[in-house]
């Protein structure tokens, strides 16, 4: 997608900070970190929100998790743990619509969330 800002970032138009790639993942720093640790997993596919998942996209959604978690390890928060979180739409929270795997960690993450 021309006018998506992740799209641009996989595709090397925006830099990034990134953490990990594959061929068909790519995690990269949050600009707005929320936590010591916030990184952004995403397919390098465009999918505008979770409610456009096929089940054509169920491989690649296993890949961010698993992208998640070697991230996690790597930046040292797997043991004392993280949080994973992906929004969807206005009331999820969602401003990027290209779907994105929120990695948290660093600090104690409080429940509910906001
Ligand atoms: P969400 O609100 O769930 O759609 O999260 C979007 C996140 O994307 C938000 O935490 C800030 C981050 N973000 C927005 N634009 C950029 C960018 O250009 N680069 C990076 N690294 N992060 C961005």
């Amino acid at each position: 997608m021309s006018d998506c800002i992740f799209c641009k970032i996989v595709n090397g138009d925006i830099p990034a900070d990134k953490v990990y790639e594959d061929e068909d993942v790519l995690a990269f720093r949050d600009l707005g970190p929320q936590a010591p640790v916030h990184v952004l997993v995403i397919p390098k596919a465009h999918i505008a929100t979770l409610n456009d998942l096929g089940t054509a996209d169920a491989a690649v959604m296993g890949k961010l998790y698993l992208a998640a978690g070697k991230v996690a390890t790597e930046l040292g928060i797997a043991e004392s743990g993280y949080r994973t979180v992906m929004n969807c739409n206005a009331q999820g929270g969602q401003t990027v619509f290209h779907i994105h795997l929120h990695l948290l960690g660093g600090r104690q993450m409080t429940w509910p969330p906001g």
